[in-house]
């Protein structure tokens, strides 16, 4: 039994009610003993060397494990600069790998689809396709669909082993940012040969140089933003379709009593969607009723959840933090999970409750899970087979406690559905949101990403920072982990706009969205890559991304892959603040000097760490002012009422 169970309360533990109610409940009956994320970051504590905060570590040869301070060289006198970078760089390159490989399999399905060899997925965006395929140099005239399809997977794939050159797709970045890139020789020239180079350069007795380890560092996580992430947000759309705003629910409330409740965690769409589909299937209803059911209910953790959620108005039950937490609700009959941020813990959770945990990525076994591969051709049978077998699982639902609380949100702003919405069907343009930044009713646009971290208040710093961001102007955009968050607090649906500044509400209340975008999962970052430049080549507010009144914050960050982000972010001109825990530098002063100062010097974006969360919010403002003055929209400016003799007499100029 966990002696230190609960020394921290539930309030103290979470933002969100719901988790806090799961806590008391549990803690007070007879699973007092079973231990979640919560209770071991209690009990563990937090190394202090690999978290860079009290000297460094390294690994990397049989020398080693050596322990670095200032003072003190590694045995083969690896300098703490030089360790520190190579350790940052590991793991940018685990977080692009990541994202990376996801986009992957997806450009793989794409080619399956245009062969007809993947049944039950086909393509359900074709202009989509069409601007990808352009994007990717591919002639579309006169040629069949298909074809585009096939040719499009193939270019898509041949980015990830192209040796030379440069990725096609770092031509959407504005050209001025292009020019810096080259410049700095940080051009991706494929997106695996980046990753390995790393694991190259980082292998004992290679690059021993921190700033030209982190160069290309930079190159690796571009990479990611402008390559596998892109094409892993490009390809979904063009399969499973282009987001459009969705309103739903979110929460465990969200679980139903009555139902059988399959839940979909991880970060794949694939299956999840063919799940989703699958289970309004009117026999597959007939069946659960036929087993005391009323229906099915599916639910998502994560960004698999963002995913159907972005697409099908799918219920996310809650974010990293909340995956132990909705088990122990024992109202789970099956949870399918497929690739990153499930916790090894749910294998031994599961066998406590009634749910069936399911492995479907050939990627990803867990012990205590039941492993049914998903292949690209079995994906019909297989999502039946598990709607099936939690259908079966219904009967063997025991105590079941479900926290009645949800909230209402509106998801669904791909950067396609935001142009659409400021500029009306006719005029899709950004031109609206330039005019209100430029005129101080917006202030600026901050993106608030990333995790979960059990080191810090669950969902506390997201839901701060986006209060205290949009009661004064910042419209703050989301994904993954940061976005569910903020839903779950009621701040991503329209009545959310009363909590807004004036001049961000009156943008909002004209165009009819929430005062906070959810943008999607974690590959979908790109989507606010996509953003950036469009605002840039809209005009008025400079000529690069890193001229823009705009920063990126992951508050709560704890995967490589938010590593990834940030440093792409960081790369395309943007300031990025890292808070909660800190970057795994932290005591390495010539690489905090390198990753702030010195690429802020070559890429006009820093990357900072900055454990107090009122001084993030104040940096990103103190960022963002300075940014507006330097463009020198920082003075309000009166809003000038045209009327249509006005409007005429400026089109004829
Ligand atoms: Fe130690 Fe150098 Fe080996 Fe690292 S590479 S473990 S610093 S000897
Ligand atoms: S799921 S990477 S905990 S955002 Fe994308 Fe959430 Fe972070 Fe995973």
């Amino acid at each position: 039994m966990n002696k230190n169970k609960n020394k921290i309360s539930p309030d103290e533990l979470s933002e969100d009610r719901a988790v806090r109610e799961i806590m008391e409940k549990m803690a007070a009956g007879d699973l007092k003993e079973i231990e979640t994320a919560f209770d071991r970051a209690q009990t563990m504590k937090c190394c202090p060397i690999g978290s860079g905060i009290s000297g460094i570590c390294c690994k990397n040869c049989a020398m080693g494990p050596c322990r670095v301070r200032e003072d003190r060289t590694g045995l083969c006198g690896a300098t703490m600069g030089t360790i520190a970078a190579r350790n940052l760089a590991r793991h940018i390159a685990a977080g692009a790998s990541a994202h990376s490989d996801h986009g992957r399999d997806l450009a793989h399905l794409l080619g399956l689809v245009a062969e007809g060899k993947a049944p039950g997925f086909k393509i359900n965006d074709e202009l989509k396709l069409l601007k990808l395929a352009k994007n990717l140099g591919i002639s579309i005239d006169d040629r069949d669909t298909k074809e585009i399809a096939k040719e499009t997977s193939k270019k898509a794939l041949s980015l990830f082993g192209q040796q030379l050159g440069e990725i096609d797709l770092i031509k959407l970045a504005p050209k001025k940012r292009q020019e810096v890139w080259r410049k700095n020789n940080v051009v991706p020239r494929g997106i695996d040969r980046e990753i390995v180079e790393t694991m190259h350069r980082t292998h004992m007795g290679v690059d021993q140089d921190a700033e030209h380890i982190l160069d290309h560092t930079i190159r690796t996580a571009l990479s990611d933003g402008w390559g596998g992430s892109m094409v892993a947000t490009e390809i979904t759309d063009i399969l499973f379709r282009t987001p459009q705003a969705v309103p739903a629910k979110t929460n465990l409330g969200m679980l139903d009593n009555d139902k059988v409740n399959l839940v979909i965690h991880g970060h794949e769409p694939t299956l999840s969607e063919l799940i989703v589909e699958l289970s309004n299937d009117e026999e597959i209803i007939e069946y659960a009723k036929s087993k005391g059911a009323q229906g099915i209910n599916i639910v998502g953790i994560c960004c698999t959840a963002n995913e159907v959620l972005m697409r099908q108005g799918v219920s996310p039950i809650g974010n990293f933090l909340s995956q132990e937490i909705a088990m122990m609700t024992g109202a789970i009959e099956l949870m399918v999970v497929d690739i990153q941020c499930i916790m090894q813990a749910l294998g031994e959770l599961s066998k406590r409750f009634h749910t069936k945990l399911i492995t479907t990525s050939a990627k990803c076994k867990i012990p205590g899970a039941t492993h049914m591969e998903f292949k690209d051709n079995n994906g019909i049978e297989l999502a039946r087979e598990i709607i099936t077998m939690a259908i079966d699982n219904f009967k063997n639902r025991k105590e079941v406690f479900i926290p009645n609380i949800t909230d209402d949100l509106v998801a669904g702003f791909s950067h396609e559905y935001i142009r659409y919405a400021l500029g009306g069907k006719f005029r899709e343009s950004f031109r609206p949101l330039n005019d209100a930044i430029i005129d101080g009713r917006i202030q600026g646009v901050v993106a608030i990403v990333g995790c979960n971290n059990a080191r810090v208040p669950h969902d506390k710093y997201h839901n701060f920072l986006t209060r205290e961001l949009i009661k004064r102007d910042y419209l703050v955009v989301l994904t993954g982990c940061a976005a569910i968050s903020t839903a779950k607090c009621g701040l991503m649906k329209p009545e959310a706009l009363k909590y807004a500044g004036e001049g961000l509400r009156s943008i909002c209340e004209a165009v009819g969205i929430p005062p906070i975008l959810h943008m999607g999962s974690c590959v979908d970052n790109s989507r606010i890559l996509t953003v950036l430049s469009e605002v840039v080549s809209e005009g008025g507010l400079g000529e690069d991304i890193s001229d823009l009144p705009v920063a990126g914050i992951a508050p709560e960050w704890m995967s490589e892959k938010a590593l990834s982000i940030g440093t792409y972010f960081v790369a395309s001109g943007v300031y990025t603040i890292f808070s909660g825990e800190p970057i795994p530098v932290e005591s390495s002063q010539e690489v905090k000097g390198i990753i702030t100062k010195k690429w802020e010097e070559k890429f006009g974006g820093k990357l900072e760490y900055v454990s107090d969360i009122n001084e993030v919010l104040n940096k990103v403002i103190g960022h963002i002012q300075a940014k507006r003055k330097a463009l020198k929209i920082d003075v309000k400016k009166e809003r000038v009422l045209f009327d249509m003799e006005a409007r005429r007499g400026m089109e004829n100029v």
